[in-house]
């Protein structure tokens, strides 16, 4: 008997030994001592021997038992042990590998400044709106009390294309004003939009490229007053030049669509061969604002009576131009990888007010 039970320890010891893995293991575990595994069968088959052999085979059972049960945990460990040693060997890091190249394209600088003057305005409330580059005469000029005898309308400045169908007029637009008429006929005030966008002038020269930037902003409310406006461009102006105080004059000026209007000035000095933004004595003009005229307002149905707002415009390349120490304006376009890498900037470095908007 005890010789049975001797060739079927070794036979289980040798399984155990060779398990190749822990779920192998369990198998085993499971065949030997679970509740129909070989060993505990031995077990319940005590009973069946006579009497003066249980004694003695029960006490070898049991012994085989523990040994198992003690060989499996100790085959467990290793397995566990060697399993652990292969994944830290595949995981490992080769800190000595050089970096991984970093992206070589770059955010045009009109983007960039766009990206950071819809931070700006976006942290006061304002909503971005878009339209159409090619617009029809009533929203580019009409609507915006822009008379037909006016000078902006001549074949000099704007670039006409052929009329609709309904014998409409058609543009490219030559500012992004069309873009407000638009919002304030479809949907009922209040308002406050910016609206950053491609604009279109026939003039080319130094400072004029036919095709430039701008950002236009509006807002229309029940009390809007001056003093609204006056505090809305101060802060802007504060949160774009990134200066604490950004000394500034507001001077009466004309549009036909604003009365009042006024063109506003930012401080400046030439310091080391620098432009210094915010402070000195100089003047730079940066944008033109006004009261949104009564005549706009009832062309697109929103009662001067009950109604008013502000509005303002500024050209966005020569902005950036100003910011970013950008000499000369018509490199903007000429898509040369060299100007774009020295003067773009790095991607995914999205400008946000907390971050800093060109940090
Ligand atoms: C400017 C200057 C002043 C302007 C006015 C409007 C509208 F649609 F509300 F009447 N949009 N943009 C405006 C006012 C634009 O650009 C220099």
């Amino acid at each position: 008997m005890t010789t049975d039970i001797d060739a079927l320890r070794d036979e289980l010891l040798a399984e155990v030994a060779g398990a190749a893995d822990i779920a192998g293991l369990e198998a085993i575990r499971i065949a030997t001592l679970g509740k129909k595994g070989r060993i505990t069968a031995q077990m319940k088959g005590l009973g069946q021997r006579p009497p003066e052999e249980r004694r003695e085979a029960g006490a070898s059972l049991n012994q085989v038992k523990d040994l198992l049960a003690e060989a499996i945990e100790a085959r467990r460990l290793s397995l566990h042990e060697a399993e652990l040693a292969a994944r830290l060997a595949s995981e490992g890091i080769d800190v000595t590998l050089p970096i991984r190249q970093q992206p070589q394209g770059r955010i045009h600088p009109v983007s960039q400044v766009l990206d950071e003057i819809a931070a700006i305005f976006a942290d006061m409330g304002f909503t971005i709106a878009e339209g159409p580059d090619i617009e029809d005469d009533f929203h580019n000029f009409t609507a915006l009390n822009i008379p037909p005898e006016h000078p902006a309308r001549q074949m000099q400045d704007t670039f006409y294309l052929p009329p609709r169908d309904d014998g409409m007029p058609m543009v490219l637009r030559t500012h992004t004003s069309p873009v407000q008429i638009r919002t304030m006929r479809n949907s009922p005030p209040p308002h406050r939009i910016v609206i950053p966008g491609r604009t279109y002038r026939s003039d080319s020269d130094q400072t004029h490229t036919p095709m430039f930037h701008q950002v236009e902003g509006l807002v229309i409310g029940r009390d809007i007053h001056m003093g609204h406006l006056k505090g809305t461009l101060e802060a802007f102006c504060q949160a774009f030049f990134e200066v604490d105080n950004v000394r500034m004059r507001f001077r009466p000026s004309y549009f036909p669509f604003t009365e009042p209007s006024a063109e506003v000035d930012i401080g400046c000095s030439y310091q080391d061969g620098a432009l210094r933004i915010g402070e000195g004595d100089g003047w730079l003009e940066i944008l033109g604002c006004g009261m949104v005229n009564p005549r706009v307002l009832e062309a697109c149905g929103v009662d001067p009576g009950e109604w008013q707002g502000f509005a303002w415009g500024m050209g966005i390349d020569r902005i950036a131009m100003l910011k970013y120490g950008i000499p000369d304006l018509r490199a903007f376009f000429d898509c040369d990888l060299r100007w774009l890498h020295h003067y773009g900037f790095v991607p995914l470095d999205v400008p946000t007010l907390s971050g800093g908007l060109s940090r």
